[in-house]
């Protein structure tokens, strides 16, 4: 008799049979993340309706021995919602728990289930005439608790910050069942240790968050999006600061692509064109926003982009007018993620290094590549207002896909050698999971890893929650 044999009929009883999966026909998608990169197997999937429900999982499972995986939309790109394969692990969905607890417009705040998809919650605050401001190509599947556990960022961090800037208050369902009733709605609160910092980025690693208090803000009532073609990085650095001049705060996104990226889009992507005649070596993508209709934000792209062209900054530009266009300059930007994917294995190092430093990191690091693998092609892209480059290689045309995985981690040394030596981090926004943990001993302070595992141990001295992520072993 194993454990799993005597936890399966508790848990049933526990959550009924809406909340427990065994059925092989059904477990599978929540077996391997949304590319197949990770697989694993599970004793059972659970899909508990309520927090007293979730308490109830951790505290059979402690009681069993048996470890939990916490798992949202299961977008994350690290492999962290994906079991291992000993096929022992529970996996728990927070898939049911999808309600919006309240919406408070003077206070500026949206209490929402953990499981609620990001793109429902902004439509909850678009009715409410406010705005939920995180966005990512995958907001129509990730989850508030996934954002939450991977503090992810986005297309809006330059203006409104990553997730651990928009979370007031947190409920959380500790390893042991016990749950913390963290769900303040206050944006002053200085009474000690701030713990809802703890769990935001840890993956899943020190309890599951069952509920969350985020912040809203002001609907957006005017928009101006430009997409400009780039001699090279440093143009780039030098764009954001001439728009950030004159825009301010209004400055809400500025992206950043090599032409490589936008050819993947260009020749994968249905209904997508190159809205320029000729190609062009890299592109920024530019938004600002206001709460105020009619503020004019047309007209500061084009003093900014007017500047831009006489100092050699811009070589091409367009202003998009109307949301058909908007749309379409968003589709080469946000379709790369996917578009890489047809060329082969996509190798993916999310970067950040100071953003000033942005064209020099570009520059030595494409060289120390190309020295490694001829051909080799850098897909890269991202956040660049924030530092955070999507630096994704793709294989030499024509060479074969195992060849070119069995130089993965070779080819990552080479990327993330190169991130520290600029005092970069080896995750900007999608975090560690199972992908970077053994890479985590040796770039993060080792000061720094004693006192995460003291946390670790803590919360979860059974090391019952979601093990085999984010720390590495020993
Ligand atoms: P999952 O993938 O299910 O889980 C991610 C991690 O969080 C796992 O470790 C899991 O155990 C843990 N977890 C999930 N729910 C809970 C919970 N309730 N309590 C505790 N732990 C939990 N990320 C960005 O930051 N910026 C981007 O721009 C971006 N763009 C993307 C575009 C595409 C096309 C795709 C596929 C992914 C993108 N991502 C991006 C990555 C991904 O969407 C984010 O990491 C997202 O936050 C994951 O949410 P999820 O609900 O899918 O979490
Ligand atoms: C993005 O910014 C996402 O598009 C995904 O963070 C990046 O797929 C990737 O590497
Ligand atoms: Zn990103």
């Amino acid at each position: 008799m194993t454990a799993t044999d005597t936890l399966l009929p508790a848990l049933r009883a526990a959550l009924g049979p809406a909340g427990l999966v065994t059925d092989p026909d059904q477990i599978g998608s929540y077996l391997t993340d949304w590319r197949g990169a990770w697989s694993g197997a599970a004793a059972a999937v659970v899909r508990p309706g309520s927090t007293a429900e979730v308490a109830a999982v951790l505290r059979l499972c402690r009681d069993a021995g048996v470890a939990v995986v916490p798992q949202g939309g299961n977008t994350g790109l690290c492999g962290g919602a994906v079991p291992d394969a000993s096929g022992r692990q529970v996996v728990l969905s927070l898939g049911r728990m999808r309600r919006v607890r309240e919406l408070d417009p003077a206070n500026q705040t949206i209490t929402v289930e953990a499981g609620a998809v990001l793109q429902s919650v902004q439509e909850a605050a678009a009715a409410a005439g406010r705005l939920f401001p995180l966005s990512l190509g995958s907001e129509g599947s990730a989850t508030i608790g996934g954002t939450l556990a991977t503090n992810a960022g986005g297309t809006a961090v330059l203006r409104y910050g990553t997730m651990r800037d928009l979370v007031l208050g947190l409920e959380v369902v500790l390893p042991d069942g016990r749950v913390w009733h963290g769900l303040r709605g206050l944006r002053k609160d200085n009474t000690g240790y701030d713990l809802k910092h703890l769990f935001v980025g840890a993956e899943g690693t020190l309890g599951v968050i069952t509920a969350a208090v985020l912040k809203l803000f002001p609907a957006v009532r005017s928009r101006a999006t430009a997409w400009v073609a780039l001699p090279g990085p440093a143009a780039a650095v030098e764009l954001i600061e001439v728009v950030r001049a004159l825009a301010g705060d209004r400055l809400t996104g500025f992206e950043v692509m090599s032409r490589q990226s936008v050819a993947f889009v260009l020749a994968h992507a249905a209904g997508v064109r190159d809205p320029f005649p000729a190609p062009h070596p890299w592109y920024a993508l530019v938004e600002l926003s206001d709460t105020l209709p009619g503020a004019g934000l047309a007209e500061v792209l084009e003093t900014a982009l007017g500047e831009a062209f006489d100092r050699d900054l811009a070589r091409d530009a367009v202003i998009g007018s109307g949301s058909a266009q908007v749309a379409s300059l968003w589709a080469l930007r946000e379709g790369i993620s996917e578009a890489q994917n047809a060329e082969g294995p996509s190798l993916k190092h999310d970067v950040t290094v100071p953003v000033s430093r942005i064209p020099e990191f570009v520059e030595r690091t494409d060289r120390a590549l190309a020295a490694a693998l001829p051909g080799i092609r850098v897909v890269a892209y991202g956040h660049v207002g924030d530092g955070n480059l999507h630096y994704n290689l793709s294989k030499p045309v024509g060479s074969a896909d195992a060849a070119f995985r069995a130089r993965a981690d070779e080819l990552a040394r080479v990327v993330y050698d190169s991130t520290a030596a600029f005092a970069g981090s080896i995750s900007a926004e999608h975090g560690i999971g199972q992908a970077k943990r053994d890479l985590l001993a040796d770039y993060e302070d080792p000061l720094e890893l004693e006192l995460m595992r003291g946390v670790k141990a803590l919360l979860d001295p059974a090391g019952l929650m979601n093990p085999g992520k984010v720390l590495p072993a020993g």
